[in-house]
C-alpha cells in the first residue's frame, strides 16, 4: 500500500509493519491519522521506534481508534486516566504471559490497544502477536464450517480462581509494582464477582474489514456453550495450540519509546516473561470498544453451518419459504428447484458483493 506521509514495512507477510516517517508528538494533518489506521486494519500491528510521546499527544493518538477506556485491574498514571501503567518487577507471574485477547470477558472489548515502553529491563520482556484473522483462514473447511456454528463463554471470575488470584492477594505475593497491585481491596474484589459470563460468537467478523477472525483465547475463554466439557476443552485446545503456529505470529524487541498499536479484533498476544526479578513499566491504552458479532450473511455459502442457529444466533437466510414451497403445486415446485438448479455454481457472495459495490 502506498502512503503519502509515513513509510509503511511488513515485518512479515502475515502480521506487523514497521512504521517510521512520523513524528507521534508533531502529528499535523488528519492524513497522517488515517494512513495509521490504514495500515493497521492492513497490518493488525503497527511498531514504531524513538517516539518519546507525551500525555496529551498519546491521547489524541488514541482517540482515531475510538473512545478511551478505564481499566478494571490497571493502575493509571497521575492527571490521566486513560493512561495506565503496566510495571513488573520480581518473581510473581504478571499473567500476561499467556495468549490472549484483551478483555474478551467484557460485552465489548477493547477493539485497538495501544503500548508504549518507559522503562526496560536490561533484556528480554519482548511481546508477541499472533493474528487470529490468519489461524482462521488456514483451518481446513470442515473445521472452519464447525467453528462459525460455535459460541463460547468468556469468564473473569473463573480465569481469577484459577490463577489462585485471591490467595496470592492474601499472601501478599500480588502487590508491590504488581500489575494488580489496585486490585487488593473489597471494592475490586467485588468488581470482580459483577462480572457476568459473556457469550460471544467463536469466529467474528472484524468490526472495521469484517474479515472472519478466531474468537477464542487461552486466558478468558472458558467453554464453547452447550457442548459437552470435555469435547469443548479439547477443541479449545487444540485451538490455542493452533494461534501459537510462527506463521501466524510477529515477535517485537521493545527499546524505550517504542510504541505500539494493535488491532485486539484481528490478535492475540502474549507478553514473554523472561526478565524477573528486573522492571518492566509500560504505559497503555485501550479505545474503540464493540460488540464482536458474526453476520452469516458474509460467510462464503460453502462454509456456512447447516443449523438454523448457527454463529450469533444468525443461521444462513433461507430465501426459499420451504414450507408453503411443500404445500406448493408440482409445476411451481419444479420451478422453483429448475432455478436453484440453474444457480448452482453460480458464485452469488461475488454477485452479491458487486451489487453492494464491495
Ligand atoms: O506487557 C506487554 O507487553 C503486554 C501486556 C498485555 O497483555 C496488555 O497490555 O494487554
Ligand atoms: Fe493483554
Amino acid at each position: 500500500m502506498s502512503h503519502a506521509h509515513i513509510t509503511v514495512e511488513p515485518m512479515t507477510p502475515t502480521i506487523g509493519a514497521m512504521v517510521s516517517n512520523v513524528d507521534l508528538n508533531n502529528v499535523r494533518s488528519d492524513a497522517v491519522y488515517e494512513e495509521i489506521k490504514a495500515a493497521l486494519w492492513e497490518y493488525h500491528v503497527l511498531f514504531f521506534r524513538n517516539q518519546p510521546i507525551e500525555p496529551e499527544p498519546y491521547i489524541r493518538l488514541g482517540k482515531q481508534f475510538g473512545e478511551l477506556e478505564e481499566h478494571e485491574f490497571f493502575p493509571h498514571i497521575e492527571g490521566y486516566p486513560q493512561i495506565q501503567t503496566i510495571a513488573h518487577e520480581g518473581y510473581d507471574q504478571p499473567e500476561t504471559d499467556r495468549w490472549h485477547t484483551d478483555v474478551t470477558f467484557r460485552a465489548r472489548p477493547s477493539s485497538v490497544n495501544l503500548l508504549r515502553a518507559v522503562k526496560l529491563p536490561p533484556a528480554g520482556g519482548d511481546t508477541v502477536w499472533s493474528s487470529t484473522a490468519a489461524a482462521f483462514n488456514a483451518l481446513p473447511d470442515q473445521v472452519k464450517t464447525m467453528l462459525l456454528g460455535l459460541q463460547a463463554d468468556h469468564d473473569l471470575p473463573h480465569h481469577q480462581r484459577r490463577i489462585d488470584f485471591y490467595r496470592r492477594v492474601e499472601e501478599g505475593r500480588i502487590g508491590g509494582q504488581s500489575m494488580m497491585n489496585s486490585m487488593a481491596n473489597e471494592h475490586e474484589f467485588r468488581l470482580i464477582e459483577q462480572n457476568p459470563i459473556v457469550t460471544h460468537p467463536a469466529v467474528i467478523n472484524h468490526p472495521v474489514t469484517g474479515r472472519l477472525t478466531l474468537f477464542v483465547n487461552s486466558i478468558w475463554t472458558k467453554k464453547f456453550f452447550g457442548v459437552h466439557l470435555d469435547i469443548s476443552d479439547a477443541l479449545l485446545a487444540m485451538l490455542f495450540e493452533w494461534v501459537k503456529k510462527p506463521e501466524f505470529l510477529v515477535r517485537f524487541r521493545w527499546e524505550t519509546d517504542s510504541l505500539v498499536i494493535w488491532d485486539n479484533f484481528a490478535t492475540q498476544h502474549y507478553a514473554v516473561f523472561d526478565y524477573a526479578p528486573n522492571y518492566r513499566g509500560m504505559h497503555r491504552m485501550t479505545a474503540g470498544s464493540a460488540e464482536p458479532r458474526l453476520d452469516m450473511a458474509t460467510v462464503p455459502v460453502h462454509l456456512r453451518p447447516p443449523s438454523a442457529s448457527a454463529g450469533n444466533g444468525a443461521g444462513p437466510r433461507s430465501i426459499v419459504d420451504t414450507e408453503r414451497l411443500a404445500a406448493a403445486p408440482a409445476a411451481e415446485r419444479a420451478a422453483v428447484h429448475a432455478v436453484f438448479n440453474a444457480l448452482d455454481g453460480v458464485d452469488l457472495d461475488a454477485i452479491g458483493a458487486r451489487a453492494a459495490g464491495i
